[in-house]
């Protein structure tokens, strides 16, 4: 199927830890299994087997039991299926595999600390496979290729593909809960995970909770802000969303049709009769809250002994993960439970729970599905758990209820469900009375309408759904680059300014000649030589008038940029400085000064890091310092206070780069730029500026002003650059043109 050579560029490459072939050995030979799973379904129909598309993935033989005669087989058997090999070692599969992604990354992100095990050498062997993973999907991806990297296991290799493919389009879906930042912080590596993940363009999750979470980790560890749901990493545009995996819903649908399956449902029927099938299906894992619904479950048998001998819970649970301890212990502990159940309870005739550790053909699978009386899924944390939809698609004949806990993704999109608390056992043992005594049109009723959702927003549907975002997510780090200053822009600013009469240049001064510190003391935040250098060598240009206006005191203003013949304008306005001058507007805040200061004073002192600066005609609440939760609470109630307290005042609250300000409502920079250019009357002007008082300077600047925007987002301004280093760059050259 793989025409061209093994460098062919791919333009589709889907990445996860399996592939959806699992490669084992078996007398000696090499045998090919579909993996279990519900990921190879997911994808299977977006992704095409084609010479364009390719699956990386570990094929599950560890590399020391093949031959590298084994190893060229198993590639060239892969590739015609359209999946290429990564193969690891023992030491790698133990470290990485049971070691970071299910010792620690998975307890943890199911909110089971006590069970996450920190070790150096699982995180230096998850770096090591992740690097590994990269190198192989490089040899197939370019700067056109669309990389989809999937789950837990590969959370660094988005950041380890964008190092290598700085335009390349990378996707991240995560299948499994993203925790509450509580949670997360206590993980060793949190912002190397999380800057992994910021390589990829889209990050999806399957509900929003866990989008926000993963949202607010960003802001806690790294101080990223997002809009709505847009974050900015230098010059990308990343974009966090909710995508609810579906399931094959056809295949489930029409399953019963299969002959296989029919046969499986009549011995089923056979079998159990006239007994109630209450149906526990997962995989083997603690999250699921297998234990908890066993204690339900005989809880329910003793305090319902009219359903003895009419119920039987069928529970498969898949082998999973069973080199891992946990796995094996908890694998003990349900066995000795059933047991002591079904010892409690049996009769001749009937046995409370037909338990089975196996991992069934999917005709039996479907048919348990198709013939459970009651579905009981009751796991503790579920990212979404798949089984609760095919239970539901399944029934497309008869009635059945779906029990579901409170704790899996799913819940979202079937609240037709019977929701309970996995960890209420009362609550359990009550739905499963109110399942198995549900009139059965009212069964039927809620499954079609949980059936006409799950028919709408498939696994197909998902997976076209998130290819189709992450390509509107490239397209708006297009248009936000649109704006970008590059060499042609840059070569008419000067060209303009070199053929111009008279020019006016207007700078903000912080974050946009400089970087924004994290304190507004003075001495912080004062230019450097070399800036200081560059505004005397600007000012003293010929026909060139210099202003700089800022937010900034008068005084911190004078004592910056003492000697340079230059005009001041500080407080946004309030005082400019022409001629050695300070003239100041005929405004005063002095009557609403002292309750400001209180106010301000009384949220100082329980918000640790803000403080409160004051001015001739301003007062200022920074919070730079404060953590961004509470920041953003205390922002709100201040500016409510504030508000109230000067409605009907010359005065208002504006909200800047992580400050509050109370100003006068009439003076702003685009005030006072509009009095510049009448007094200059320039045909050449320059006017850059950060933050959203700079957009009033933008706004009043005529159509052939070169205005500048520093940092990415919505902006008045022409040209946008994204830090201040480029605008000193850019000034510098300004220097050059006599
Ligand atoms: C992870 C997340 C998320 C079950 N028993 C047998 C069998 N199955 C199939 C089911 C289903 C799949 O396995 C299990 O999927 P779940 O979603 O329930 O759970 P996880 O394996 O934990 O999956 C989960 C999922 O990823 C997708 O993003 O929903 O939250 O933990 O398809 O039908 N299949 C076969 N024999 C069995 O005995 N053949």
């Amino acid at each position: 199927m793989f025409a061209g050579t093994i460098m062919a560029k791919k333009k589709f490459i889907v990445v996860s830890n399996r592939l959806p072939i699992s490669v084992s050995k078996s007398g000696g030979r090499l045998v090919y299994t579909p993996s279990s799973g519900g990921l190879a379904t997911a994808l299977s129909k977006l992704y095409k087997n084609d010479s364009d598309s390719l699956w990386v993935g570990w094929p599950g033989i560890c590399e020391e039991d093949t031959t590298p005669a084994d190893r060229r087989e198993i590639t060239r058997k892969l590739r015609q299926q359209g999946c290429y090999p990564v193969f690891l070692t023992k030491r790698q599969v133990r470290e990485y595999y049971d070691g970071y992604s299910n010792d620690t990354i998975w307890p943890l992100f199911h909110y089971f600390q006590t069970y996450v095990k920190n070790e150096n050498v699982y995180w230096e062997t998850y770096q090591e496979v992740n690097d590994i993973f990269a190198d192989t999907v490089l040899r197939f991806a370019g700067q056109d290729s669309i990389i989809w990297v999937h789950d837990y296991h590969l959370m660094l290799l988005p950041g380890k593909l964008r190092d290598r493919l700085q335009n390349g389009t990378i996707g991240f879906f995560l299948h499994i809960p993203f925790p509450s930042y509580e949670i997360f912080r206590l993980l060793p590596n949190r912002t190397e995970i999380i800057k992994g993940l910021l390589g990829a363009d889209l990050i999806g999750f399957h509900i929003y909770d866990y989008a926000r979470h993963f949202l607010s980790s960003l802001l806690r560890t790294m101080g990223v802000e997002n809009s709505n749901g847009i974050v900015t990493i230098g010059d990308r545009a990343i974009k966090v969303d909710a995508f609810p995996i579906g399931i094959d819903y056809e295949k489930f649908a029409n399953a019963r049709k299969d002959k296989e399956t029919a046969e499986e449902i009549k011995a089923i029927k056979k079998h159990y009769k006239d007994k109630k099938i209450i149906l526990s299906m997962d995989r083997l894992d603690y999250t699921k809250g297998i234990l908890g619904r066993l204690r339900s479950f005989e809880y329910f048998l003793d305090n319902n002994p009219q359903y003895r001998q009419k119920v039987v819970l069928v529970m498969v649970a898949v082998p999973s993960r069973v080199e891992v301890d946990t796995y094996q212990n908890l694998k003990q502990e349900i066995e000795q439970r059933v047991s002591r159940i079904n010892g409690k309870y049996s009769t001749v005739d009937w046995t409370p729970i037909s338990y089975q550790f196996r991992n069934l053909p999917f005709p039996q699978v479907s048919a348990l599905l198709t013939e459970a009386d009651v579905a009981l899924l009751t796991p503790l944390r579920d990212g979404m758990n798949l089984v609760a939809k095919e239970y539901v698609a399944t029934k497309q004949n008869g009635p059945g209820v779906l029990i579901l806990s409170e704790m899996a993704g799913a819940i979202d999109e079937m609240p037709e469900a019977i929701s309970v608390n996995p960890n209420d056992v009362n609550s359990i043992s009550d739905a499963i009375t109110e399942a198995l005594e549900m009139p059965k049109d009212e069964q039927m009723q809620k499954i079609k309408t949980m059936q006409k959702r799950l028919s709408q927003y498939t696994v197909g549907r998902w997976a076209q759904d998130f290819i189709e975002q992450l390509k509107k997510t490239k397209q708006l780090q297009d248009a936000q680059s649109d704006k970008l200053i590059n060499k042609e822009r840059e070569r008419k600013i000067l060209s303009a300014l070199r053929r111009s009469r008279q020019r006016l240049i207007l700078l903000d001064y912080d974050g946009t000649i400089t970087d924004l510190v994290p304190t507004h003391d003075p001495v912080r935040s004062k230019p450097s030589e070399e800036t200081l250098s560059l505004l005397r060598h600007i000012a003293g240009m010929r026909n060139t008038v210099l202003c700089v206006i800022s937010g900034r005191p008068k005084d911190v203003l004078d004592s910056w940029f003492k000697g340079i013949p230059m005009i001041l304008s500080a407080e946004h306005g309030a005082w400019i400085k022409d001629d050695n001058e300070w003239s100041r507007r005929d405004i005063s805040l002095n009557v609403h000064r002292k309750n400001i200061i209180e106010l301000l004073k009384q949220y100082v002192e329980r918000t640790p890091g803000s403080s409160i600066e004051e001015k001739d005609f301003s007062i200022v609440w920074h919070y730079r310092n404060v953590p961004p939760e509470l920041a953003q609470a205390r922002n709100s109630s201040i500016e409510y206070e504030l508000k109230n307290m000067l409605s009907g005042s010359d005065f208002a609250v504006h909200r800047g780069a992580k400050i509050l300000e109370v100003k006068p409502k009439f003076i702003n920079k685009g005030m006072i730029a509009e009095e510049f250019l009448a007094m200059v009357e320039p045909d050449f002007v320059l006017c850059i500026g950060d933050d959203s008082t700079d957009e009033d300077m933008f706004e009043v600047m005529p159509d052939n002003a070169f205005s500048i925007k520093v940092g990415l987002g919505e902006s008045g301004a022409r040209f946008q650059v994204l830090e201040p280093k480029n605008v000193l760059a850019l000034l510098e050259k300004l220097t050059r043109i006599r």
